[in-house]
């Protein structure tokens, strides 16, 4: 079995020296994207297909993400790059009644890495805080993950939010997670989707510099 097959079955089973194996395939060479797509990520899709059938059950699911969260702090100083000056403050959440931060902490991974601050305003974040934070905060973009079908609406509570205060034209809304897609950005408003955490990274950048 390869090394990214043993970190994915290591996630899937929860172990938590993951971090062992993860260090193992750094020194074995394989970039780090590798080892993320390959190794952890592959795990976590693995898991929710389980779920969907009803071979796994939560608790199931939260020991891997417990795995998932130790592996890629292995990879956290691999994937962003030393000594980059802020270019600009993000603040990032997951919506209000969502718990799934795996892909959030991809992300604010990805802009601190483009240099970018980030303020990471956690999970089950609604929209006044969202607000709250551009009002305080003095954020270029306000990005919003989700994971449920559920709550996937908060984002367009963001947006109406904003037109509301007059802030609109003021800050731009970033929307990604695995239930979005860019019709869905277009149909509330948005500014832009983007499909995984490094192309957030590098949408994020643009916006900043103004590019
Ligand atoms: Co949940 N869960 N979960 N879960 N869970 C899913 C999402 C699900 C698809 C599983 C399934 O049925 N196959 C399903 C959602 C169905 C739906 O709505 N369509 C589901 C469900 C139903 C639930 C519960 C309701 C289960 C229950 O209680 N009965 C419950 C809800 C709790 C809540 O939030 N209120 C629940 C709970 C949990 C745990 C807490 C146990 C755990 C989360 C732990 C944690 O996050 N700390 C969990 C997990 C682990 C999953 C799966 C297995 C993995 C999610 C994940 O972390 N993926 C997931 C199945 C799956 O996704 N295959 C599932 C890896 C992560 C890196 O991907 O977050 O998509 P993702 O991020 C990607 C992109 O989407 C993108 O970048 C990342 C890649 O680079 N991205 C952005 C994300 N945010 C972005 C923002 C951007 C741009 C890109 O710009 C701002």
């Amino acid at each position: 079995m390869n090394i990214c097959m043993q970190i994915s079955e290591a996630v899937q089973k929860g172990k938590k020296d993951v971090n062992v194996l993860v260090q193992q395939a750094l020194d074995e060479g394989l970039s780090p994207k590798t080892i993320l797509d390959e190794g952890l990520l592959a795990a976590m899709d693995i898991i929710g297909e389980k779920f969907k059938n009803n071979e796994i059950y939560v608790p199931e699911m939260l020991i891997a993400a417990r795995a998932m969260g130790i592996g890629t702090a292995v990879l956290k100083p691999h994937l962003t790059e030393a000594g980059v000056g802020s270019i600009g403050k993000v603040a990032l959440g997951t919506v209000k009644g969502d718990l799934h931060d795996i892909g959030k902490n991809l992300v604010r991974m990805m802009l601190e890495g483009k240099g970018i601050e980030v303020v990471d305003l956690g999970v089950d974040v609604s929209a006044e805080r969202f607000i709250e934070a551009y009002e305080n905060e003095g954020v270029g973009i306000i990005a919003c993950s989700a994971l449920l079908t559920t709550t996937m609406g908060e984002m367009k509570r963001v947006v109406d939010l904003l037109v509301e205060k007059g802030y609109r034209d003021k800050v731009k809304v970033m929307v990604g997670g695995a239930p979005i897609t860019d019709s869905y950005c277009k149909s509330i408003g948005a500014d832009y989707y983007t499909a995984d955490a490094a192309s957030a990274a590098d949408v994020a950048k643009k916006v900043l510099l103004g590019a």
